[in-house]
């Protein structure tokens, strides 16, 4: 059977451990950032190496730590599984040459992944990781990778254990206004996902004088038997808790949390769209920044019309947050979202941050003492309303190619609305409908599935466009 090629998706190189994710994939991988590194002339700066609470992670890192070593490259490593956001600060404090972290971030459990970020801070663009692919696909089963014991790495200098999580938190008290929150006293119901977002969410709230309660709060490589992503669907647990006790507000971060997830008080999931546009127009109340925004393809077009509202630009980008990183380290936004729940602003790392946008939640629901539902009534009646949904469906080995051939079809209509023009990109086809709904149907980069993205003005519509997208893709 040949070897399935290495290939970086929307974020990084993920796979099946033991199946794809194996230790000498991880070895050849890292020779080939190492041997990029040496190419761009970064070898002696140094990589921050951290990982995730999944099986093996700690291990896959270690197993970089020595190919590193071996090569004369120096790794600053995480004493602790580690946020993806706080290696990106880490890289970007120490003047690092870039930074791995071992993380499949949301993907189910049977998967580990190796996310690169370069030395600006943000996930490596396609021109880097093609870079990297290529290097790493002519290094697979080549027994020639070097490699040093730990104990030789440490003796040589060669690995430093180090704790990102100190100056992590510190930054984002510069850059959360913590005065409200302690004054609200507020009471969160925290939902970890058993993720390494443990004593950084939780404790940069509690020390801002919140009561805590947490779910999902120890390691857990099964995850509880589902995909560390903050759901809908996966936040039911926190939404019950929420429901049982009197909370003002219910978080929750990803496996590698840099995504994030909002539970309103009666229990109430509020979609990552909704709250990118609520935190958007907090942020030009609030903070007098000049500056774009910047969203995805697939992110919703209330974005939009909060920027029209305070009279900003905004920028769109390709799925992925790199695009959006990219926007941020060029200075053209002052805030960057995607539909799956990313977000960063001005100054910040240029990367998503689930811890962030958490905190950022909480610093708004404490200023203006309303609940989510209540700022969105109040958004929609100013700017209009945008709803919006998303289904993922399951690619297999059998309807894969058909699907994908579908994907490019012309339409002249879908879900009984005329097709009023279309964008094709990288990312599928976009196609933009009477009445300015839009459909976007694209093959995820993290996962088997196909993801139909919908968006208009209406309940109803909403839900006939997602059978419409359904049918679609099923080809019925
Ligand atoms: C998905 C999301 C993207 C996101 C990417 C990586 O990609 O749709 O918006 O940038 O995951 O997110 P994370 O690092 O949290 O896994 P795709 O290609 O699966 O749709």
């Amino acid at each position: 059977m040949a070897i399935e090629k290495i290939k970086f998706g929307t974020s990084g190189w993920r796979g099946v451990i033991a199946a794809d994710f194996t230790f000498s994939r991880v070895r050849a991988v890292t020779q080939a950032i190492a041997d990029h590194l040496v190419a761009q002339g970064l070898k002696d700066k140094g990589v921050v190496i951290g990982y995730d609470t999944r099986f093996l992670s700690e291990r896959f890192a270690a197993e970089s730590v020595r190919v590193f070593a071996a090569n004369g490259i120096r790794s600053f490593l995480s004493n602790r599984d580690v946020p993806t956001p706080a290696v990106a600060f880490e890289i970007i404090r120490r003047k690092a040459a870039g930074g791995i972290n071992f993380t499949a971030s949301h993907n189910p459990p049977e998967y580990n992944g190796l996310k690169f970020s370069a030395a600006w801070g943000g996930p490596a663009l396609p021109e880097t990781t093609k870079d990297i692919e290529v290097r790493a696909n002519a290094l697979i089963d080549k027994n020639s990778i070097p490699l040093l014991s730990l104990a030789e790495a440490k003796q040589k200098g060669m690995v430093d254990d180090v704790d990102l999580r100190k100056a992590y938190l510190d930054d984002l008290r510069k850059k959360i206004d913590f005065e409200p929150i302690k004054k609200a006293k507020l009471k969160i119901a925290i939902d970890l996902l058993y993720g390494t977002g443990r004593d950084y969410l939780d404790s940069a709230l509690r020390d801002a004088g919140c009561a805590i309660t947490i779910v999902h709060g120890h390691r857990d490589p099964l995850f509880g038997g589902r995909s560390p992503e903050p759901s809908e669907e996966n936040l039911a647990e926190l939404s019950e808790v929420m429901k049982k006790g009197r909370f003002d507000l219910g978080l929750a971060v990803d496996g590698d949390a840099d995504r994030f997830g909002i539970v309103d008080p009666d229990g109430t999931y509020i979609n990552p769209n909704q709250v990118l546009a609520l935190v958007l127009d907090y942020l030009c109340r609030t903070r007098g920044w000049k500056g774009g925004a910047a969203r995805s393809i697939a992110t919703t077009h209330l974005i939009d019309a909060v920027a029209k509202k305070h009279g900003i630009e905004v920028y769109e980008t390709g799925v992925g947050f790199k695009f959006i990183g990219d926007l941020l380290v060029q200075g053209k936004i002052i805030f960057g979202g995607e539909e799956s729940a990313g977000m960063t602003i001005k100054d910040h790392v240029p990367e998503k941050d689930g811890i962030l946008a958490c905190l950022l939640v909480a610093e708004m629901v404490s200023s203006e003492r309303k609940t989510l539902k209540d700022m969105l009534k109040r958004l929609y009646k100013e700017v209009g309303v945008i709803l919006n949904d998303r289904v993922n469906i399951r690619l297999t080995e059998a309807n894969h190619a058909a699907v994908y051939a579908r994907l490019s079809q012309p339409l002249n209509e879908f879900g009984g609305l005329r097709v009023k023009g279309k964008k094709t990109t990288a990312d599928g086809t976009k196609y933009m409908l009477e009445d300015d709904s839009w459909v976007l149907m694209r093959a995820s980069g993290t996962e088997p599935v196909v993801r139909v993205y919908v968006e208009s003005s209406s309940e109803e519509q909403i839900k006939e466009l997602i059978e419409a997208g359904k049918k679609f893709i099923s080809g019925q």
